[in-house]
């Protein structure tokens, strides 16, 4: 079985490829071209898969990355994936993470109709939350360009499945997490901070609004739930989550514990961390998945995030 991954140097990515060469695939992914190499993800497995160059923006390049490799099952990961950005970058973002599903999709139609199709949804397509907690069913409402480009890109693949017949199943992925994290998203800027304060090589921690509320799950856990759900007989939508939700300030709480600190010691408020829309409580049900899939999260949000700690210490120490 051949798949082909985009996004495979981000955290996702990479975890994924790691899932699937266990697994006996051939592991393709799609890099775009930068003037230095952004592997450090997938650097362990750089021999055991190949990379193909080609962008999002770039419709020719993803039907010659499809011809070229003739997947079995494509799985699109690739986004402007942070919030914040997203409001600085709004248009960018509507054509990374909104329109670069279109052309993927047009590219799979053309070349490899035959293909199964991952797209990955998220949880911040609920925005200013509807019901709780939030299942399949859930009306969207979305509070960051990030979150209406991810609206987009689910119904457009909901709409490629219904109008062509192609098999394309979106993941409602709720928040996920691990030592591979990028250092600006909350979780891992707090472990990162709970290290290097620990180390003395930090002595506080900015952050924003510590009252938003969060379903954060193992990215190790989330991509097998990606896998299961193109060995399905029918594409289908999915919310993966873990069914308990923390706040922020809790997070802070456990990751200082955990290395013997008391947070309100060590983290200030800062404005520039305040969003201009927040998404206050994101909590999913994965029933269905645990139903259809089989699927259930494995490793806690506390196991999480003293795993993050501990990384990120030794992690910090090599650079001391
Ligand atoms: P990351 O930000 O870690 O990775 C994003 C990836 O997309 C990187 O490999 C990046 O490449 C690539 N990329 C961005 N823009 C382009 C482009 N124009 N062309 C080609 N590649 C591009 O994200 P995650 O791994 O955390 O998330 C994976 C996907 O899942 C994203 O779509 C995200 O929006 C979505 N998601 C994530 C959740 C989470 O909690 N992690 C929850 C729900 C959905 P480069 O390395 O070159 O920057
Ligand atoms: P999110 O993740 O926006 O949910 O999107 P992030 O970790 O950035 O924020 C989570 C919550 O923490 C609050 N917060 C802060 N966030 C950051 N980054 N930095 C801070 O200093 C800070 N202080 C408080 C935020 O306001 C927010 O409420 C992630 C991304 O991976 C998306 O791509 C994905 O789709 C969703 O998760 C599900």
């Amino acid at each position: 079985m051949k798949a082909l991954i985009t996004g495979i140097t981000g955290q996702d990515g990479s975890y994924l490829a790691d899932f699937l060469l266990k697994k006996g695939y051939e592991v393709y992914g799609m890099v775009r071209r930068s003037s230095t190499e952004n592997f450090e993800r997938i650097t362990h497995i750089h021999d055991k898969i190949q990379l193909i160059q080609g962008d999002l923006l770039d419709e020719l390049s993803l039907i010659k990355m499809m011809e070229k490799v003739e997947p079995d099952e494509i799985y699109n990961l690739a986004a402007m994936s942070f919030v914040p950005t997203s409001w600085d970058q709004p248009i960018l973002t509507g054509e990374f993470t909104g329109i670069g599903v279109t052309r993927m999709l047009e590219a799979m139609k053309r070349v490899c109709p035959k293909a199964k199709f991952y797209q990955a949804s998220s949880s911040e397509m609920y925005g200013k939350v509807q019901e709780m907690p939030q299942t399949e069913k859930t009306p969207f409402y979305p509070r960051s360009p990030y979150g209406v480009s991810k609206v987009y890109g689910h119904y457009i693949t909901v709409n490629y499945r219904e109008s062509y017949n192609l098999f394309a199943s979106s993941g409602i992925l709720f928040n996920h997490e691990s030592p591979r994290r990028g250092l600006e998203f909350v979780t891992r800027k707090v472990t990162d901070a709970a290290a290097r304060i620990k180390l003395g090589l930090q002595k506080e921690l900015r952050m924003g609004n510590l009252d938003a509320k969060r379903d954060w799950g193992f990215a190790g856990d989330y991509v097998k739930a990606m896998w299961l759900m193109l060995q399905q007989d029918e594409p289908d939508d999915f919310v993966i989550s873990t069914g308990v939700a923390h706040s922020v300030e809790h997070l802070v709480e456990v990751a200082f514990e955990h290395v013997g600190l008391t947070w309100k010691d060590h983290v200030v408020t800062d404005q520039e961390f305040i969003r201009p829309a927040e998404v206050e409580h994101l909590l999913g049900d994965y029933k269905k998945a645990k139903d259809v899939l089989g699927w259930e999260p494995e490793v806690s949000f506390e196991e999480m995030v003293k795993m993050m700690v501990d990384a990120d210490m030794e992690h910090v120490k090599k650079q001391m």
